[in-house]
């Protein structure tokens, strides 16, 4: 069985399927992690912090038995990923459309982390990760509850985290947190096109595409003296795609604010849906940082409504 992560990979998506997949080999269930593209900075600090191999990139799984972490739509898996028999789901997001001939096991809890929800598997299982992917795990935790500071944390994520930290050996979670916000941030020599790209997500709504990338920064003062290039290329984009909008949050963990920067149809109406208005392409969302609890539900009412 292949454990497979979203496109654009993020330390979640990388981290719990090398979760999912050691977990599978203790009781078993012969697995292997891949994933779909070069894992992003952060997640590759982990990679390097843990000592684990990087996985296998595969963009094809027509055939296969697959298990899907952090995300449930067709549209973040592999183009035939619908010729692949997909035996479970684990994810923290909204349910995507992705539906199956056969039962299949899935485990969609509402927390902060995919790697969250792995560790209660072993858990359940009677099992424990091993240091290297404990602290893959953790620093998945890390990553996406913006060390337990997000919208989307839970006290069960911050168990878990502590847990795996001591599993790993990491004595002092907040360095080490400091650090891999730091690998992250190092965006000096990442070009426009790159950074637009890095955690894009492509939403549908109403019938409309939007894409939206988030940039997770210690500091915005950088992402700021490539805003003209990346609108050049965001723009680039929406022509080539047909988006109705294409938006780059670009947030800022340690204020906790996002500023986001946008080419859109009409970017009033995602402005407006967002209680915010756009002047020259971007608009200040105070206080936001979670993509999927402060934005998505909101754009979703204003284009569906
Ligand atoms: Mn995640």
């Amino acid at each position: 069985m292949l454990v497979l992560g979203h496109q654009n990979p993020d330390c979640d998506s990388l981290c719990s399927a090398i979760g999912l997949a050691a977990l599978f080999n203790k009781i078993g269930r012969p697995a292997t992690p891949v994933l779909q593209g070069e894992p992003n900075p952060e997640a590759q600090f982990l990679l390097e912090q843990s000592g684990f191999p990087t996985p296998e990139i595969r963009t094809s799984v027509a055939g296969e038995e697959i298990f899907i972490v952090d995300y449930s739509d067709w549209g973040q898996g592999t183009a035939d990923m619908k010729k692949a028999k997909i035996r479970g789901i684990v994810d923290h997001h909204k349910l995507g459309d992705i539906t199956t001939s056969e039962p299949l096991e899935c485990w969609i809890w509402p927390v902060g982390c995919s790697a969250t929800i792995v560790y209660n598997m072993y858990k359940f299982n009677n099992q424990k990760p091993d240091a290297d992917v404990a602290k893959l795990m953790m620093g998945a935790i890390i990553s996406d509850t913006v060390n337990f500071q997000g919208p989307t944390t839970t006290d069960i994520d911050k168990v878990a985290a502590k847990e795996l930290a001591e599993i790993a050996g990491v004595a002092d979670l907040a360095a080490f947190a400091k650090a891999q916000f730091e690998a992250k941030s190092d965006i000096a020599s990442v070009s426009a096109a790159e950074l637009i790209l890095r955690d894009q997500k492509v939403f549908e709504m109403a019938g409309e595409k939007l894409a939206i990338g988030q940039l997770e920064l210690t500091s915005l003062e950088t992402a700021f003296s490539k805003k003209d290039e990346m609108l050049v290329e965001m723009g680039q984009l929406q022509a080539d795609k047909g988006y109705h909008s294409t938006i780059v949050l670009l947030t800022d963990i340690t204020k906790l604010d996002t500023t986001a920067l946008i080419i859109s149809k009409d970017a009033d109406k995602v402005a407006k849906a967002l209680n915010s208005a756009v002047v020259d392409h971007m608009f200040e969302l105070p206080g936001v940082v979670s993509r999927k609890k402060q934005i998505i539900p909101f754009l979703q009412e204003a284009f569906e409504a």
